[in-house]
C-alpha cells in the first residue's frame, strides 16, 4: 500500500511531499491515449519539464471507467515492463501519461495494474507547476491545488479500502491512508488561511494603486508572448522562455515614460484545467485582470486553428471563471493584440485577423516585441482607450487676478494624460490624450485660456 500510494501520488507532489520527486528532466514516460487524439500539447507539456516520450500506446473505443484503457492492454503493457531487458525501447521507463483528465478511480486502477507513477493531464500541469512556482504567491497556490488534487486521489484509495474493494490491505493500510487525508486536511485548512490573508492584502493594495494609476492587464493562452511585451513597453526584466507555463504569478510595472499607466503580467490560461485547481490561481489572475484595459493576447504565428482553439480557452477563462461578476464590462474593454508576427507571413496574418473577427474582434493590433512591429500603434491604441483622444491645446496667460499658467499646466498633469508640453511665448502648447467630459470640465473651469487647435 504506501508503495503504491507513493508512487500514485509521488510527481505532482502533494502527500509525502518533502521526499517526492520535483525534478523530471530526463525521465521517460509512455503515453497512454484513446483513439487518435492530437496530443501535441500535451507532449509540449511534458517536453518543457525534460520528460521525454518514449512511445505513444495508442487503442481505440471508449475510456474505461476504472482503467481508462482496456485492462487486457494494461496488462500487456505491465508484463513488458516486467519482461524488458537492457536494450528494450522502454528501458528507463518511470512514468505513464494518460492523455486525459482522469478520475481518481482511473488513477488508481492504472497505478494498480502497471506499477507506475502515473499522471493525467491535471497531474502534468501541476508537476510542471511545482517545477516552475519560484515565488512565495505561487507555490502557496501551486501545493494548494496539488493538495486538492492528492486529497481526490486518497479519498479513493480509503473507499476502496472501506467497500473491500481494494485486497491486500488490512487495518494498518486504512489507518495509514486516512491519517495522510487528515493531515492533508489539515494543512489546506492551514494554507486556504494563508491565502485569504495575502489576498486580502493584495486587494487592498490594488484599491490603492488604482487611485493613482489606470491598469492594463496583459492575458492570454500559455506562451502567447506576454512576458515579452510586458517587457518591451515597461523596460522590467521578466522571464521570458520558449516553455509553457514560465510565469505563474503576476508582476506590476509601468509603462515606460508613462508612469500613470501600470501594466500586470500574468499565468496564461490552458484548455482542461478544472476549476479546483484554477481557483488557486484566482487571486492571481484577478491582478491583471481587474484592470482598466485587457490585452488579450494571441500568437499569430500559430496554425489558424489553434488561434481558434487558443483564443476560445481565453475567453472562456475570462467570462467563466474569472470575471463572472461584471462580465460584460469587462469584454468591452478587451483589446485582441496578434504577437509574434515577425514569425509568419502576411497571409498568415490575414487569415489571422478575418478569423478573430469572426470572435468580434474586428480591430486586432499586430505586434512584435522582438521587432517593434506595432509596438507605437499599440501604445497610442492603449492611451485613447484610457485617456481619450490625443489632441494639442494651446494654454494661454490669464490675467492678473487669474491662476498662473504653472497651475493650469499642472491641472492637466492631474487630469488628463499629458504626452508633452513646451514654451511659446507667453503660452504653452501640451500634447495630450483627455476625453471630451475632462476637456469640458477644464474648459468650464479656465474657459477661453484652453484653446483646441
Ligand atoms: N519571434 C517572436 N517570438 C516571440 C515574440 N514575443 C515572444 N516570443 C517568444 O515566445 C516565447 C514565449 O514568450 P513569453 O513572453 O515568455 O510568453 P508568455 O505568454 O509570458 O508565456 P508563459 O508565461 O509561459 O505563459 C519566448 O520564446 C519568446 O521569445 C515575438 O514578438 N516574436
Ligand atoms: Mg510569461
Amino acid at each position: 500500500m504506501a508503495d503504491s500510494k507513493a508512487d500514485l501520488l509521488a510527481g505532482a507532489g502533494g502527500l509525502i511531499t518533502e521526499e517526492s520527486q520535483t525534478r523530471h528532466d530526463g525521465r521517460k514516460a509512455l503515453l497512454l491515449v484513446r483513439n487518435n487524439e492530437d496530443c501535441t500539447e500535451f507532449i509540449a507539456l511534458a517536453e518543457t519539464m525534460g520528460i521525454s516520450i518514449v512511445e505513444r500506446v495508442e487503442q481505440r473505443g471508449r475510456d474505461d471507467p476504472k482503467w481508462f484503457m482496456g485492462q487486457g492492454k494494461l496488462q500487456d503493457i505491465a508484463e513488458e515492463l516486467a519482461s524488458r531487458s537492457a536494450k528494450h525501447p522502454w528501458e528507463n521507463v518511470d512514468l505513464l501519461l494518460l492523455h486525459t483528465n482522469a478520475t481518481p478511480r482511473q488513477l488508481v486502477g492504472v497505478n494498480d495494474a502497471v506499477g507506475l507513477e502515473v499522471w493525467d493531464r491535471v497531474r502534468l500541469l501541476l508537476s510542471l507547476f511545482t517545477v516552475h512556482a519560484s515565488s512565495v504567491e505561487a507555490r502557496t497556490q501551486v501545493r494548494i491545488a496539488r493538495l486538492q488534487s492528492d486529497r481526490t486521489v486518497l479519498r479513493e484509495v480509503v473507499k476502496q479500502q472501506t467497500t473491500g474493494e481494494r485486497a491486500g490491505f488490512g487495518g494498518a493500510g486504512q489507518t495509514a491512508a486516512g491519517s495522510v487525508l487528515t493531515n492533508v486536511n489539515a494543512e489546506l485548512a492551514a494554507l486556504r488561511k494563508k491565502q485569504r490573508r495575502q489576498n486580502k492584502s493584495a486587494s487592498e493594495r490594488r484599491r490603492q494603486r488604482k487611485k493613482q494609476a489606470v491598469t492594463v492587464g496583459l492575458a492570454g493562452y500559455t506562451n502567447a508572448g506576454k512576458s515579452s511585451l510586458f517587457r518591451n513597453l515597461s523596460g522590467k526584466e521578466v522571464l521570458v522562455e520558449n516553455r509553457l507555463f514560465s510565469t505563474l504569478e503576476s508582476t506590476i510595472g509601468r509603462l515606460e515614460a508613462s508612469p500613470r499607466v501600470l501594466l500586470a503580467d500574468t499565468i496564461g490560461f490552458i484548455d482542461g484545467l478544472p476549476n479546483a485547481a484554477l481557483d488557486a490561481f484566482r487571486a492571481t489572475l484577478a491582478e491583471a485582470i481587474e484592470c482598466d484595459l485587457l490585452l488579450l493576447l494571441v500568437d499569430v504565428g500559430d496554425p489558424i486553428k489553434e488561434i481558434d482553439r487558443k483564443l476560445q480557452t481565453s475567453l472562456r477563462e475570462l467570462s467563466e471563471r474569472v470575471l463572472d461578476s461584471n462580465h460584460s464590462s469587462v469584454m468591452e474593454r478587451i483589446q485582441l493584440v496578434l504577437t509574434k508576427a515577425d514569425s509568419t507571413s502576411q497571409a498568415s496574418i490575414d487569415s489571422a485577423i478575418e478569423m478573430v473577427a469572426t470572435h468580434g474582434f474586428i480591430n486586432p493590433i499586430v505586434i512584435s516585441s522582438h521587432t517593434g512591429i506595432g509596438i507605437e500603434e499599440l501604445r497610442a491604441t492603449m492611451l485613447h482607450a484610457l485617456f481619450g483622444p490625443q489632441r494639442t491645446v494651446m494654454l494661454h496667460p490669464g490675467g492678473q487676478d487669474e491662476p498662473a499658467i504653472e497651475s493650469l499646466l499642472s491641472r492637466f498633469f492631474d487630469s488628463v494624460y499629458v504626452h508633452d508640453h513646451r514654451r511659446e511665448g507667453d503660452f504653452i502648447e501640451v500634447r495630450i490624450s483627455a476625453s471630451d467630459e475632462t476637456l469640458a470640465i477644464l474648459q468650464s473651469t479656465y474657459g477661453e485660456r484652453i484653446e483646441l487647435k
